[in-house]
């Protein structure tokens, strides 16, 4: 059943330097462009537009240990962002984050906790992003947000150059994937051996959607309410539907699949904050392909913050009778 109209603050992240390719500063704005807030107003959501954040690119932002790219660069958006997402927060509004690359997974999550130390995470996506700093084989941040975000995983996070102020703010148990399909050597390793909870795209196929949902509930607020954090990586839907972001992955989340996911979490009612991140406008070799990505982002959003597919219960008491 729908939930009373969300408050719900936007902030725009429009950063890049998580990974190598330019253009994924521009999802905040095309996502925008697309009517995002005009769609969640139409919900009936109360919607309060924090604009971009404006991040500062450091100068000579060397790699560390010659492999992790722009860390100085990367930690200080990501510290932006964590004051901006704990303010939305703290002003009661359920965050929604546009990136930008999944490298501010860190920041959103991370401000997110300030206000709810209790919150539990769901990652969509076709990666882990779980790779730590000395295991990362691409150097991309983008490929790394949870390994900072998980307290049992802490002796093995290096110090890298702007990252001094994170803490980790959630334990394995806290944690769930859905959509996992790409999965590096070490990132299987830390699945395995900290028993983080994942459903991969085997799973899905396995056990239906439905199934997926609730074992993920079960597993997260099944003893317990607590607040949601949902991390929404839009490679996890499959690239023939969302073909405009960096590291696409064949064998994705069918549409239907990737709205019920949403609409699932959205049933909770404990949704607190999310994130949209990974599109990539630059990346879509026509309007067709970037259109498609933009709506499905869009789409993802608007699930996720009551739009149902059975219909949105607005108000409708009585039908009109011939005179
Ligand atoms: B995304 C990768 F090696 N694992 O570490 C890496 F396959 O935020 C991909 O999920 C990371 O899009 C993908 O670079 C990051 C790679
Ligand atoms: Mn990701
Ligand atoms: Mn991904
Ligand atoms: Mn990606």
């Amino acid at each position: 059943q729908r939930r009373s109209a969300h408050s719900v603050g936007i902030i725009g992240a429009p950063f890049s330097y998580g990974q190598k390719r330019r253009g994924v500063e521009g999802g905040p704005q095309a996502i925008r462009d697309a009517g995002l807030v005009e769609r969640l107003s139409g919900l009936g959501c109360k919607v309060h537009d924090y604009g971009d954040l404006n991040f500062t690119t450091v100068s000579n932002d060397t790699p560390f240990n010659n492999i992790v790219h722009h860390p100085r660069t990367v930690g200080l958006a990501n510290q932006s962002l964590t004051e901006a997402v704990s303010r939305a927060v703290g002003d009661g509004h359920l965050s929604v984050m546009l990136g930008g690359d999944h490298s501010l997974g860190i920041g959103s999550v991370h401000g997110h906790a300030q206000q709810r130390p209790d919150l539990c995470l769901i990652w969509v996506d076709a990666h882990c992003d779980l790779n730590t700093p000395l295991t990362s084989m691409s150097g991309n941040l983008h490929g790394q947000p949870v390994s900072f975000l998980i307290r049992e995983l802490q002796d093995k996070i290096p110090s890298l150059p702007g990252f001094s102020w994170v803490t980790p703010c959630i334990s394995a148990k806290d944690l769930v994937y859905i959509g996992v399909r790409d999965v590096d050597p070490a990132e299987y390793y830390i699945l395995k051996n900290f028993g983080i909870r994942y459903f991969s795209m085997k799973e899905v196929d396995q056990l239906g959607i439905h199934k997926v949902m609730e074992r993920t509930f079960d597993h997260l607020i099944g003893k317990q309410k607590r607040p949601v954090h949902l991390s929404y990586d839009v490679d996890a839907i499959d690239p023939s539907l969302a073909p405009a972001t960096g590291t696409p992955v064949i064998g994705g989340l069918t549409y239907r699949e990737g709205m019920y996911i949403a609409e699932a979490v959205q049933n909770t009612g404990l949704l607190s904050a999310m994130d949209l991140v990974e599109v990539n406008p630059k990346l879509a070799t026509s309007d067709a392909e970037l259109n498609a990505t933009v709506n499905i982002a869009i789409d993802v959003i608007s699930f996720s913050l009551g739009q149902a597919r059975e219909g949105s219960h607005g108000k409708y008491d009585e039908l009109p009778t011939p005179s």
